[in-house]
């Protein structure tokens, strides 16, 4: 039977980057503190009573995204401390080994809870980056980097992610995963599960009962656009208050580079500067 290789809470970037260089997908024990998360979880609660199941359109989406599962966006919004978690050193530090090489500079792609519920089945087994085509012309390119932490256990009962360790290396067009070969992230509140987009993975199945929350924070390269329209969910006002570092990774940057490997931009202008300018007088 696989595993997910599940590495103590003080191992440097380093050892995590090894791992997830030879698995394609790791779990942190206790990456955030349990402070963080309770007030994460106290914050986001209010959204969560009130959700209202969204119309995803096609019953294809639905079935993806889940009948019996609570997805939420706009975490930057409804949770502040969320700020902490899209800013850490450690995430930034993975981020940068994974993602720049590609890249100028990479942003947040998507900030979710994916809180699944009794009932709910299991997700088709998908590779994240396959919603940019960039995936079907450049196979072999890391586009998009996601990281899970779990807001509740993850458990084999309540839909702990599905992971196929060593499925970054596939060629997908050619291999499916054998039963064996899936295992689940089975970890406890406040561990993190890494899963950069070509790991073959999906949200498991609720058979007890007890809700599963997960805290998503995904990245992506800086010349693609974003799943989640950051910019939506917030105003230059609120903006203002944030970080640089915050601000740059929701977009509020001009997209440049040029080097000898990779050359790219602007994108992102505006009149024809970086929207950085709108905060010249903000807190850096
Ligand atoms: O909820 C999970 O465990 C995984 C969800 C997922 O992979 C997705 O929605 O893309
Ligand atoms: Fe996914």
């Amino acid at each position: 039977m696989t595993q997910i290789t599940t590495l103590p809470s003080n191992s440097s970037t380093e050892d995590i980057i090894e791992v997830l260089e030879k698995d394609g997908a790791a779990i942190v024990d206790d990456f955030v503190s349990q402070e963080w998360l309770s007030e994460f979880n106290s914050a986001i609660q209010t959204s969560i009573d009130n959700y209202k199941p969204f119309d995803y359109g096609e019953p294809e989406a639905e079935e993806f995204l889940g009948r019996q599962t609570v997805r939420l966006n706009g975490l930057i919004r409804k949770a502040p401390n969320y700020i902490d978690l899209i800013t850490d050193d450690r995430l930034l530090t993975i981020m940068d080994h994974f993602l720049t090489p590609n890249c100028g500079q990479y942003r947040l792609n998507s900030s979710e809870i994916i809180e699944i519920h009794g009932g709910e089945t299991a997700q088709e087994l998908h590779w994240d980056d396959v919603i940019w085509p960039a995936h079907f012309w450049a196979p072999d390119l890391l586009l998009q980097f996601n990281v899970m932490i779990a807001a509740t256990d993850f458990t084999e009962s309540n839909g702990a992610t599905l992971v196929v360790p060593g499925s970054h290396k596939w060629d997908h067009s050619k291999r499916q995963p054998k039963q064996k070969e899936i295992t689940q992230a089975v970890m406890k509140a406040g561990s993190a599960v890494f899963i950069p987009g070509k790991t073959l993975h999906g949200g498991g199945n609720n058979t007890d009962g007890i809700k599963r929350r997960a805290i998503v924070a995904s990245y992506v390269l800086g010349w693609l656009r974003t799943q989640e329209n950051h910019f939506l969910h917030t105003s230059i006002d609120e903006a203002m208050k944030w970080p640089e570092r915050v601000r740059q990774l929701l977009g509020y940057d001009l997209y440049a580079h040029y080097d000898e490997n990779i050359q790219g931009g602007p994108l992102g202008y505006y009149e024809y500067g970086s929207p950085s300018a709108l905060f010249e007088n903000a807190n850096k």
